[in-house]
């Protein structure tokens, strides 16, 4: 499948990819800052700069606004959004434009936001036990509307609610008292109520009209300068939605981040600015982003802006194993709530919050500070790594999946073991060496079905094998997507991943950008001519790839199946091999012939 946008560039689905991943450490990258940005500093500047955002690896993300008090419903009715000519569910911060409000209706609803259960420190209590050491939160969305006390424009919370008083003010006061990081959401472009501010698809009220410089000048560049200096450090910059941003308009803004050095900024301003951080949205990438820092950000049910009858929540055990899985990846996780025009979190989020803050009560240590799995090739679930203070390496084994025979297996693992426990229990675990790597002899039943983390303390420096593919009993391989390892080359382009979705194949998809591509490692025992054969999926016919096996290289044209689901298998050509050994199998687009495809397996047939 091409990505599943819904409304907006950044959007897609929420998906749960069981990925066994090449794993790197990707976030101590020698890069040194876009100097667009900010001043230029030494990689040692960046890692200090980014070093809590790295330990951090759980945060909150708020999206409150003035659209809590429709709450998806419009006259009545459930409001739907349009993508690309489907009905899609509306998320609730984008009701008036998928209703086409007008602004003198939608501001009528101002007047009934009156959040007088708001309490910001419980907010911050409950994000902190949850486990999350930082929050986001929505100082502006595209309704326009300001959540603190604005000069720039009257479209603010002191000026037309009852309410009358600076949400973020209070929620910058409650996080310096409980010691939690404050970041802004601002959107910068999209803007439904202040003229002149952009609209997806264009303005549906005349009096939406006006210069988009003269917006930009007067409410949006001025307002940035307000959420920065108003309410004391904010760690984080969370631009959203570029609408129309050209490099002259994001340059605008460019003044206010250098005069925050100490800020980290997402790469969703637009004109070309990168940021620092890359921020998928609804999914986790494969194989993690190497090289570059990133957060997904996601929602626990459909929306991100609370919505009355959006009752689709994922799963305490999703969230968790989301957590686990983005940490395994070297990535963070912003996890969304959207509160109640009251000012209180919906009852299903704070129990999903409990229900995490319990799991992160017993294995924390696992989630924060560490980096990415080692690994390519765990069935069993996920790991993370940390330095300890003593230059020993731990390594937390998330298990997902239980052994039913008590002995979890941790294959490629080459360094010798100091020690092996359950964080949940006291106790050493018997470990033992194998040809393969280690055996860890665990106990019948997992201390907790969601996660259960063994952590081995490694007696000397971390020695990983790289996993290769064995060929079936008749000497023919068939290499699965969620077995290859996918090179993704640009981390700004669109990034290939493994989509694991219901009721379809688990298969590699978002194939845009050809310069990315996909590999397995293969042990060849038997030499001789191979059958080279794909399952694939595309809407076109058209599109060349390469396939690499050693020095041997074929070129094959993709076939159309109808769509991206449609999954047929293909003969693509033969290939000899003459020698035993172990030999990467790679496929390759040709950049200037290509059309994306989803591909769910890649089998070379003796
Ligand atoms: O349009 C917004 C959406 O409402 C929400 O704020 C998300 C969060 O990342 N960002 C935009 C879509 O990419």
């Amino acid at each position: 499948m091409m990505k599943g946008i819904v409304q907006v560039c950044f959007c897609g689905l929420l998906l749960s990819p069981a990925a066994r991943l090449l794993a790197q450490d990707t976030t101590r990258s020698a890069e040194t800052r876009n100097p667009e940005t900010n001043t230029p500093e030494t990689p040692d500047q960046k890692n200090a700069r980014m070093d809590w955002f790295r330990k951090a690896r759980f945060g909150m993300f708020i999206h409150w606004g003035v659209y809590a008090v429709p709450a998806g419903r419009f006259h009545g009715k459930v409001v739907k959004g349009f993508y690309e000519g489907h009905t899609v569910p509306s998320a609730g911060e984008w009701i008036m434009h998928d209703a086409k409000i007008s602004r003198a209706e939608y501001q009528q609803f101002a007047k009934k936001f009156n959040p007088t259960r708001f309490d910001a420190d419980a907010w911050v209590r409950m994000a902190k036990e949850a486990g999350m050491k930082y929050i986001v939160i929505t100082s502006k969305h595209h309704e326009g509307f300001a959540m603190f006390d604005s000069k720039a424009s009257d479209w603010n919370i002191m000026q037309r609610t009852p309410y009358k008083k600076d949400v973020i003010k209070q929620l910058a006061e409650a996080c310096r008292r409980q010691g939690m990081k404050l970041g802004l959401y601002y959107s910068q472009a999209n803007d439904w109520n202040n003229p002149g501010g952009a609209a997806d698809g264009g303005h549906w009220d005349s009096t939406q009209n006006g210069s988009m410089d003269d917006y930009l000048k007067n409410v949006a560049v001025p307002q940035v300068r307000e959420i920065l200096e108003n309410y004391g450090d904010i760690a984080e910059i969370w631009w959203d939605v570029p609408t129309d941003m050209t490099p002259e308009r994001a340059a605008l803004f460019l003044p206010l981040l250098k005069e925050h050095p100490g800020i980290i900024s997402n790469n969703r301003l637009g004109g070309g600015v990168k940021g620092d951080i890359i921020t998928p949205e609804q999914y986790i990438p494969a194989t993690g982003i190497p090289g570059s820092d990133w957060e997904t950000c996601m929602t626990m049910n459909d929306t991100w802006g609370y919505k009355i009858d959006d009752h689709h929540w994922k799963s305490t055990t999703v969230l968790i194993r989301n957590l686990v899985d983005i940490a395994s990846k070297g990535g963070n996780y912003l996890l969304n709530v959207g509160p109640e025009a009251t000012g209180e979190f919906p009852e299903p989020i704070i129990k999903r919050l409990h229900a995490i803050g319990r799991w992160m009560g017993v294995n924390s240590e696992s989630i924060y500070g560490t980096t990415a799995n080692p690994f390519r090739r765990l069935d069993w679930g996920r790991c993370t790594k940390k330095i300890n203070d003593d230059g020993t390496v731990s390594l937390y084994l998330h298990v997902f999946h239980w052994p039913k025979d008590g002995v979890l297996r941790v294959p490629g693992l080459r360094s010798d073991i100091a020690s092996a426990s359950l964080l949940a229990k006291a106790g050493a675990l018997r470990t033992k060496r194998t040809d393969e790597g280690w055996e860890v002899f665990v106990p019948e039943y997992a201390q907790d079905t969601i996660v259960t983390v063994i952590k081995l303390v490694l007696k000397d420096s971390l020695k990983v094998d790289p996993t290769v593919e064995k060929a079936s009993a008749g000497g023919s391989f068939f290499l699965g997507a969620d077995d290859a390892e996918i090179h993704n080359q640009d981390a700004t382009s669109e990034a290939v991943s493994l989509e694991v979705e219901e009721n379809k194949p688990a298969h590699i998809g978002f194939w845009s950008d050809p310069q990315n591509w996909v590999s397995w490692n293969i042990r060849v025992k038997k030499p001789g001519v191979y059958t080279v054969k794909a399952i694939m999926a595309s809407p076109a016919a058209s599109g060349k790839m390469t396939i690499r096996i050693g020095d041997q290289t074929l070129v094959a044209t993709k076939q159309g199946t109808g769509d991206y689901y449609h999954f047929r298998e293909f003969v693509l050509g033969k290939i000899a091999i003459s020698q035993p050994g172990v030999y990467q199998v790679a496929i390759q687009p040709q950049p200037d012939q290509w059309q994306p495809f989803n591909l769910q397996q890649v089998s070379l047939v003796r």
